[in-house]
């Protein structure tokens, strides 16, 4: 017999599901796993435990598991042309804080970006590189690119001589420059860590760039942004020792883990079993997609960054809405239209809590099977909203009825299924 309190939880959560589905949702962090890592993700995995490696685990009960696990890591080497994979780490963060384990002792440098130039908080002073009690020293940044400035980042290097140079972003429109830094590299010495949490499935499907081929011996990621996964994590090397591999194994457990949520682990290894057939197509039409909001924002009269540079070339692009009323109340009143996004930093500000620019990642409505064509219709309801101030209620009504039609999921084994679906035990 069900409580009032258990029935409003249900209740709730089922409320979610309708409200996004009506919803155009575009936070560059989000996407929709297919039905089949849905299955997964309640299976009897998400009741049990496993600890250490595949073979060589401390509990009983692993047969499954352990085959599951090991098709995982064969899997993440073939997609991301990887040497070592590792598919324990519970999310992006926990994935970076091994990295930290492996191979950064306090007091170590370690070469980043800001956060006010799109770095993720788990690189600051205030996140796990701080909690590490690592000097976090930053790379210069070209405002005009929207990347880092190569000359400027080659005298840092040389100055500093980091443990580790890390790369990688939340605001990741454009390609790191590794490849032009490499003869810095290798005359310091240091490792190349690249946090691709962002654009995983973008590289999964051969877009963005090859970190391996440019030179990176870590990759560390969650799986559920431009890579529909799982929230789960991922550590991915090449070029590495079998003692660095060996190094992050033991800081991934015992260091950051317990038991590493097996029914992710597997919801995890069937993404990877569909991204190996639909990555390419779906990393392709993510970035048009994302290309082409940004061309029709900019048509609107929304200031979009990096016109000349074609605006992104990932999943995301970021709109200065300066003028509009800034980043908190833009976000708010699109948020009262159905258009959900963050309010996110840009180069030029000081306070995370009322930033002057809002970030839109096209990954979902992607997944979903919008196109160019639909990206368009979204540019027109964001200025609506955000340039033209109209009433968000009313906007609201057009968002629901351009979604209606938006609501099943793709470029997966399982295509056609209702993709906000909410498993009902009873009605
Ligand atoms: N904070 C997330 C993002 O939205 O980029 C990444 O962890």
């Amino acid at each position: 017999m069900m409580t009032d309190d258990g029935r409003f939880i249900r209740q709730k959560v089922m409320e979610h599901n309708k409200w996004f589905e009506e919803c155009i949702p575009m936070i560059a962090s989000e996407n929709l796993m297919s039905p089949l890592a849905k299955e997964i993700l309640i299976s009897d995995f998400a009741d049990r435990y496993a600890e250490g490696l595949p073979g060589k685990r401390y509990y009983q009960g692993n047969i499954y598991v352990d085959q599951v696990e090991l098709k995982a890591m064969e899997l993440a080497k073939k997609l991301f042309e990887a040497e070592f994979s590792d598919v324990r780490p519970v999310s992006g963060t926990v994935a970076n804080m091994a990295v930290l384990f492996a191979f950064a002792n306090p007091g170590d440098t370690i070469t980043t970006c800001a956060l006010a130039q799109g770095a993720h908080i788990s690189t600051c002073e205030f996140g796990a590189f701080g909690q590490r009690g690592i000097r976090s020293v930053n790379y210069p940044f070209n405002v005009e690119d929207m990347n880092i400035d190569v000359d400027g980042a080659i005298k840092v290097l040389k100055k500093e001589k980091p443990k580790i140079a890390q790369f990688g972003l939340s605001v990741f429109l454009f390609p790191p420059p590794i490849k032009e830094l490499m003869d810095t590299f290798n005359e310091i010495d240091c490792l190349v860590w690249e946090d691709c949490a962002h654009v995983l499935g973008l590289i999964a499907g051969g877009k963005f760039h090859k970190p391996f081929e440019d030179g990176v011996n870590i990759v560390s990621s969650s799986t559920h942004k431009t890579f529909p996964g799982p929230n789960h994590g991922m550590i991915l090397g090449a070029n590495l020792t079998e003692e660095e591999e060996k190094k992050i194994q033991k800081a991934v457990f015992p260091g950051v883990t317990s038991s590493h949520h097996l029914h992710a682990m597997a919801a995890l290894a069937m993404t990877l079993a569909e991204m190996q057939v639909f990555a390419k197509d779906y990393a392709a039409q993510t970035c048009k997609n994302a290309r082409a909001l940004g061309e029709a924002l900019y048509a609107e009269g929304i200031p979009v960054l990096c016109p000349d540079l074609g605006f992104t070339r990932s999943h995301a692009i970021a709109l200065d809405v300066s003028k509009f009323g800034g980043g908190k109340d833009c976000a708010q009143l699109l948020e009262d239209a159905n258009i959900i996004c963050n309010k996110n930093m840009l180069p030029s500000d000081t306070s995370s809590v009322k930033p002057s620019g809002l970030r839109f990642g096209a990954q979902e409505l992607t997944r979903v099977g919008m196109k160019e064509s639909e990206m368009k219709e979204v540019a027109k309801l964001v200025a609506r909203v955000v340039k033209k101030k109209e009433d968000p209620k009313k906007v609201k009504e057009d968002v629901k009825a351009l979604k209606k039609n938006f609501t099943k999921i793709k470029y997966c084994f399982n295509e056609g299924e209702p993709a906000y679906k909410y498993h009902k035990l009873v009605p």
